[in-house]
């Protein structure tokens, strides 16, 4: 297994198999098994671009060959930033096919995310778009480039503009030729990607996911989705992402040799146009999207779309209030399909046959048997049936262990190998999973993830700054926004300054605060010392929907 990760226990190992779970075969088998099957049928339409099973195959072929050439091979990192353009399954199984290890990074991610990814992973390539969204990913691998030393190979999907330095992936793939590029079959135990956890502290952590342990997740989400040859999936949300990715997302979808079209952008306009055009029976979205969707569709600029077929959308990635659920069928005259799943494994579903409550009240319950979860209180100490409590799990496709991280899995994982999700759920008397909200310190922006220390240190970085906490607001379309509290340091800083700061220093805009305050002091804990944890507690109370206001916690705002 690829250095720096934690495999199961052989006795688990040893199970998983013998359940069938784990059957052995690769990321890349997998595609070359669906090319022949569903040869013709198509496999991706995107871009302006349809592909079949066996183009997409040859394609993916040629591409390893080309990146053999280029001396990238087994155990090799590539960072791959792309959107949804159908090129990102071209390098993915190309890498695949090669042993080589894609580290998915998101199309949102800007200099500081990419150029950590790269350094972290120490990465033989970087994969980009020209543009996309009227961003320009060139001049953000030459910034990488400048900043990391690295790394040796810069890709570019479409037009490098000419720039020195940059190798268009076409050009890799006419050199690849037509021979297959593989000389050795990866490992199927061993690790396939890298992906990027939401984070809870500092730095993201990367997830290292096995050949035999996603693809059983991915054919049992196929099973459970009823997904078949006449599925016709839409991508609204990035691929690089678990939930498109995998439950059921395009591996699912590839599994069972439908058809994966894929959205530029996950607005109504764009996407339910696609719905109708490509006769879509499948999406997936973040709770905000599908309300947009909802009211989209419900008199207002979508209103004359024909969307008898879509037959399911699911929706995940953050809480879905039961009143938007309740008008999903109303008004898209479709099922609902929620999704409670994070990269770290674990995926839970509401099944097609579930009561319409259970679709509505729930997020679902697990994937497989022999998910084992348990929900404890502080303490770890089981609760009743019903209560509240954080929820840990472990099973045939949750990690042990982050990549390279040691110190921060003795704490996110428990002795006997479960995974704490830090989130707070109840059980219901049916198994299914109500997420009542969250133990851990992170932001769900709408579906995006944000470890508030990650902001925080970034801020810590400008001179006028004394001290920062990045805290959760609540919100009524994205569930939360992230406000800093910041104490100045000197003569301080403006607000724009500091957000300017921010983008700056290349950071994420999901990541960038909505709102900034400035206090004279944060409340010290009993022993005296300023708790930045705390503190996000103290705000998150005050800031509570049922909360006294003003909020008696931090000192009176001087908002510039
Ligand atoms: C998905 O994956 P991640 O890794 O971006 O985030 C995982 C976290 C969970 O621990 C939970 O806090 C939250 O996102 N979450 C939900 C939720 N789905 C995810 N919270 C409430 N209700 C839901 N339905 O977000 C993800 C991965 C695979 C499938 C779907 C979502």
């Amino acid at each position: 297994m690829l250095a720096g990760c934690t495999p199961w226990p052989p006795e688990f190992a040893d199970r998983y198999r013998e359940r069938g779970y784990w059957t052995g075969e690769t990321l890349g088998a997998f595609l070359r098994e669906r090319a022949r099957r569903y040869a013709d049928r198509t496999a991706v339409v995107g871009a302006g671009r349809r592909w079949s099973y066996t183009e997409l195959d040859v394609r993916a072929d040629r591409t390893a060959a080309g990146l053999a050439r280029l001396g990238i091979g087994a155990g090799d990192r590539v960072v791959v930033q792309l959107p949804n353009i159908p090129d990102v399954f071209e390098v993915a199984f190309a890498l695949f096919r090669l042993g080589a290890l894609p580290v998915y990074a998101l199309p949102a991610h800007r200099r500081a995310e990419i150029s950590y990814l790269c350094s972290f992973t120490d990465a033989a390539a970087l994969v980009v778009a020209d543009t996309h969204g009227g961003f320009d990913y060139r001049d953000l691998a030459a910034q990488v480039r400048a900043e990391t030393g690295g790394p040796e190979h810069v890709l570019v999907a479409g037009d490098t503009g000419g720039r020195p330095g940059l190798t268009p992936l076409e050009q890799i793939r006419e050199q690849g030729g037509a021979g297959p590029g593989a000389t050795a079959e990866p490992d199927p135990a061993d690790v396939a990607f890298l992906q990027l956890s939401g984070g809870t502290t500092g730095l993201p952590k990367l997830i290292p996911r096995t050949h035999d342990d996603y693809l059983y997740s991915v054919r049992a989400s196929a099973e459970i989705c009823a997904l078949d040859t006449a599925t016709v999936y839409l991508a609204a949300l990035p691929v690089v992402h678990n939930f498109p990715m995998s439950s059921p997302g395009f591996l699912g979808v590839f599994s069972a040799g439908g058809t994966v079209v894929l959205a530029p952008d996950p607005s109504p306009a764009t996407c339910l146009a696609l719905v109708e055009q490509e006769s879509v029976t499948h999406t997936a979205v973040v709770p905000p999207v599908a309300m947009l969707w909802l009211d989209a569709v419900d008199g207002g600029s979508q209103a004359h779309r024909d969307l008898s077929c879509l037959r399911v959308l699911q929706v995940g990635g953050a809480k879905f209030a039961p009143e938007a659920a309740r008008r999903v069928r109303l008004t898209l005259g479709c099922a609902l399909q929620q999704v409670f799943g994070m990269a770290e494994g674990l995926v839970n579903y509401t099944r097609d046959d579930d009561p319409e409550e259970t679709v509505v009240t729930t997020q679902g319950r697990p994937i497989s048997d022999d998910d084992e979860i348990r929900v404890v209180d502080s303490d770890g100490t089981e609760v009743p049936e019903g209560a509240l409590g954080e929820l840990q799990t472990r099973g045939p496709y949750t990690i042990r262990g982050y990549y390279r991280a040691p110190e921060h899995n003795s704490e996110a994982f428990t002795a006997d190998g479960y995974y704490r999700t830090g989130d707070l759920v109840r059980l219901t008397p049916t198994g299914h999973l109500v997420v009542e909200g969250r133990a851990k310190d992170q932001i769900n922006r709408g579906g995006e993830k944000i470890a508030p220390d990650e902001v925080e240190d970034h801020l810590l970085a400008h001179p006028g700054v004394h001290d920062a906490a990045v805290v959760a607001m609540p919100d009524g379309f994205l569930g939360e926004r992230t406000c800093a509290y910041v104490v100045p340091r000197g003569t301080g800083a403006a607000r724009a300054q500091l957000l300017g700061f921010l983008r700056e220093r290349g950071l994420a805009a999901y990541k960038i605060p909505d709102r900034v305050e400035f206090v004279a002091a944060f409340p010290a804990t009993g022993v005296g010392k300023v708790s930045r944890r705390e503190l996000r507690e103290a705000v998150r109370a005050a800031h509570a929907p049922d909360a006294a206001d003003p909020p008696t916690v931090p000192a009176p705002p001087s908002q510039q």
